[in-house]
């Protein structure tokens, strides 16, 4: 059997996307001799490691843990450790309250009363894998293993092995579970690996150790930070100071955003779009470039392909045009696309914003093709190809030793996608067709479920009331959290307690510019178990063949045998910085034929994407307007005026966690929704009021904060909102229904499947009058 990477079945982000050409061997440019794991010091023993969830966080800073009598009493952030030089934001610096919080689960708990009591009776862990074992087996005898959905969250180390569960059982349907149009990053992973055949990030100098200061390293002269708001959200591998600590060395920004964020207001030009037209702003940047001949001619003669079709398709979206879809001035887009396009160097900082649109895949698209026709392809201080470190498999892809896969072709065959072609071809699931399929058993049967670090009816699902009655139609679920959530109480058969990242072993798993050590620093509380030992552990009732491991670090040494090295090699030296070059496709390092150019159909940058008309998608990116929108749904607009973003990041939260922080919590009390203040005078709503927010889908009632920094036409909901302070007994599943704007959201990708509105839609707002204020 062919050779196949396998952490990629399901989550399919990495077989088009990385890894083609792979690094693995051994060579670091760091030199750990002076570096130390662990010491004494002041009466504690100090362990050095990288920090990761859970709680989670879509980073790994190095961390300083200080632990006393085995319990972790506080942590700092490593100095030494590059990555983070030193810096921790609240949430990893109020960990302790996480990890040590009463609420935390710490046992398997199997469920005694009906779904939606809080009656739990205690198992041991034995207990809970037969329990498991002989409930799923039953649901496989009668409806096959691909009637499970196994399900997980954002972000997480184990998302590169979180799919052994389903593959063990024998189902290929594992992704993030409910996010409609699969919409956080795969969107954007999709548009990179199309349009050049691997992910490319912006360039801080994360790939090297030495930071700024290292030879041949350029800041960026430009950044567009579009639709991202990295110093608080840390998104996808990135640490938002690193831009920081660029702006200091002298680079621009150029932000995109409809809201006034801090860094936009540090900007050159900031852009305050209409939510969900980025792609036609992108179109206007192209034109402005093509027109004005600002393009760069040596880059787009060598090495790219479809760019008379590309200058001919944008020549429709003139600034004007763009200004009046993007309610932005002309003057302001050709400026700043003047800027950039002049530029030494640019690089693209993007966010979930572009995935957030309905079809998140062309709008990233339409906006990579501004670096690729400015030449800002893999020269420093640019965009530059991302690949696993040293080969190893994690969230970037990578091998396992050569592990062959578990699905059978013909279990992969059933992956839950035959509505969306591209999704077929990409072997990506449908969150949203296996949502349909538990709710009506078409195109076949979905009857159980396993949610591991994911919470969908408090956020990753749209439309939580229909995720919850499709869940309540489940022979069984499982679920393996931290805490009781909203999901949990309402639905879950059985629940495992999870252990923190200072509580087990791992490796980090998002940035593809380093690895790093997770290290455990304390025992686990309560029984919780590491997330990877559930995985394998319940993989071996299933398939005892390829979960053979007997604990963690054997586990790890798997992963890493592929570069040669062990786990203890890893947790000595904490950190390894792969050897890096830059103009990689010069050389030949970006194709699997050696050949210089892209992974690509045509070999180079691509335009056109011939692939995209297979599929009766537009080969050259385009824009399409927001399927509720001001200018598509002008009737509907009249009731709901005002234009809907949701769930832009809050310093202190991830997602639907960090409630139970009394610290956290006092950063980000309450549920908020930001107005602009001749907006909210218009509806007689005051800063604090509560207000109710309706449209065609929904409601929900969050608290008013009113701020010029929003546009006028559109408002700002916070996302993931439940109060875990509630007696569970109340019958409400910790309010959640009550400040969830994912009830205002529909579970509907756009045409290819491909990205969701969650952040354009309609809304009306008005004070709220109920007695519950
Ligand atoms: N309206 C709206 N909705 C959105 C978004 C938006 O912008 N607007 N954003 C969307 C995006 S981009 C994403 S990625 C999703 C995220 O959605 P999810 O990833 O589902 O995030 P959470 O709901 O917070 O679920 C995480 C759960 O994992 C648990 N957990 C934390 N750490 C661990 C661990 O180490 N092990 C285990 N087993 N459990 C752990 C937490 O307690 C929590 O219950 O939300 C989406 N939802
Ligand atoms: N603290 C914290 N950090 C997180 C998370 C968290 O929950 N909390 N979640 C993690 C996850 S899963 C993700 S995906 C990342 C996301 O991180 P980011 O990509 O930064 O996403 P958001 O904060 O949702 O939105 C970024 C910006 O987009 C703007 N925006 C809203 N709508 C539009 C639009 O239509 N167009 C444009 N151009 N801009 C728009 C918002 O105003 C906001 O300033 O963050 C990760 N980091
Ligand atoms: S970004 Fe913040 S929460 Fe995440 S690892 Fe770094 S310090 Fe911790
Ligand atoms: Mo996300």
């Amino acid at each position: 059997m062919e050779e196949k990477n396998l952490n990629t079945e399901g989550s399919a982000a990495i077989k088009y996307g990385n890894a083609i050409v792979e690094v693995n061997e051994f060579k670091t440019q760091d030199d750990p001799r002076d570096r130390k794991w662990t010491w004494e010091e002041d009466g504690y023993t100090v362990f050095r490691g990288n920090a990761r969830t859970g709680p989670g966080c879509h980073d790994n800073c190095g961390v300083l843990m200080y632990v006393k009598d085995g319990v972790l009493e506080k942590i700092e952030g490593d100095p030494e450790n590059p990555y983070n030089q030193g810096r921790l934001c609240p949430r990893c610096l109020a960990v302790k309250e996480m990890l040590y919080h009463p609420d935390r689960l710490k046992y398997p708990m199997k469920r005694v009363g009906k779904r939606g009591e809080n009656k739990w009776e205690r198992l041991t862990w034995d207990e809970a894998y037969d329990f498991i074992e002989e409930k799923l087996k039953g649901v496989f005898e009668k409806y096959g293993p691909e009637s499970i959905y196994v399900m997980q969250g954002t972000g997480r180390d184990i998302n590169g092995y979180g799919g052994r569960v389903a593959q063990s059982m024998g189902s290929p349907n594992y992704g993030m579970g409910f996010l409609s149009g699969n919409a956080c990053y795969v969107p954007r992973v999709f548009s990179t690996a199309l349009k050049l055949g691997v992910l490319v990030v912006a360039d801080y100098s994360q790939f090297f150790p030495d930071r700024y200061d290292h030879p041949g390293y350029e800041i960026p002269e430009y950044i567009l930070i579009w639709g991202n708001n990295p110093v608080v959200s840390n998104s996808d591998g990135l640490l938002g100071h690193w831009i920081v600590e660029c702006m200091k060395r002298g680079s621009k920004l150029i932000t995109i955003d409809p809201k006034m964020t801090w860094l936009a207001s540090r900007s050159e030009y900031f852009l305050q779009v209409r939510p969900g037209t980025d792609a036609a702003l992108a179109l206007a940047f192209a034109n402005v470039i093509c027109e004005e001949g600002l393009y760069d001619r040596e880059f787009v003669e060598k090495w790219t392909y479809g760019f008379e079709e590309y200058a001919e398709h944008c020549k429709e979206y003139t600034p004007e045009k763009a200004a009046e879809i993007c309610g932005i001035d002309a003057s302001i887009i050709r400026e700043a696309a003047r800027a950039f396009a002049k530029a030494r160097s640019t690089a693209l900082q993007w966010g979930v914003a572009m995935d957030h649109t309905s079809e998140g895949f062309i709008t990233g698209m339409a906006c990579m093709d501004l670096l690729a026709l400015t030449g800002n392809i893999e020269k420093p201080g640019s965009m530059v190809a991302a690949r696993p470190c040293f080969g190893v498999a994690q969230t970037w892809s990578g091998r396992w030793g050569g592990e062959k896969p578990m699905l059978s072709e013909e279990q992969a065959q059933k992956r839950m996608n035959s509505d969306y072609p591209v999704l077929q071809a990409m072997n990506c699931i449908s969150q949203d067709m296996l949502l349909k399929a538990m709710l009506t058993g078409e195109p076949y049967p979905i009857k159980a479920t396993w949610m591991q670090t994911n919470n969908p009816i408090t956020c990753m699902g749209a439309d939580p009331k229909r995720i919850l009655e499709a869940l309540l139609k489940m022979e069984f679920n499982v679920v393996v959290d931290m805490f009781m959530t909203p999901t949990a109480l309402a639905a879950a058969d059985v629940v495992l307690p999870a252990a923190g990242f200072a509580e087990r072993i791992g490796l980090t798993g998002h940035q593809p510019y380093y690895l790093g050590a997770i290290v455990k620093a304390v025992e686990p509380v309560g029984e919780c178990k590491s997330d990877q030992q559930i995985i394998y552990e319940i993989g071996k009732r299933f398939r005892p063949d390829r979960n053979e491991w007997n604990n963690d670090e054997e586990f790890y040494n798997t992963i890493l045998e592929h570069a040669g090295i062990t786990y203890e090699d890893m947790r000595k030296r904490t950190w390894a910085y792969p050897e890096f070059e830059y103009y990689k496709h010069e050389k030949g390092l970006l194709r699997s034929d050696g050949e210089p150019g892209f992974e690509t159909a045509s070999g180079k940058y691509e335009f056109k994407c011939d692939f995209m008309e297979m599929f009766d998608l537009d080969s050259v990116a385009s824009y399409t307007e927001p399927p509720e929108s001001p200018v598509s749904t002008p009737e509907l607009a009249k009731e709901y005026p005002l234009v809907l973003t949701t769930g832009a990041r809050r310093w202190a939260l991830f997602h639907s966690e960090h409630r139970q922080s009394p610290s956290m919590r006092r950063i980000n009390p309450e549920p908020m929704i930001i107005i602009h203040p001749e907006t909210a005078a218009k509806y007689g709503i005051k800063d604090d009021d509560w207000v109710e927010v309706e449209n065609n889908f929904g409601k929900c009632k969050l608290k008013a904060e009113l701020s010029i920094s929003i546009r006028k036409d559109t408002v700002s909901a916070d996302h993931a909102w439940w109060f875990p302070e509630r007696d569970p007994e109340d019958g409400t599943l910790f309010g959640v229904f009550e400040s969830n704007v994912n009830c205002l959201v529909p579970m509907r990708p756009g045409k290819s499947g491909i990205g969701a509105s969650y952040k354009s839609l309609l809304c009306k707002i008005s004070k709220y009058e109920g007695s519950d204020q």
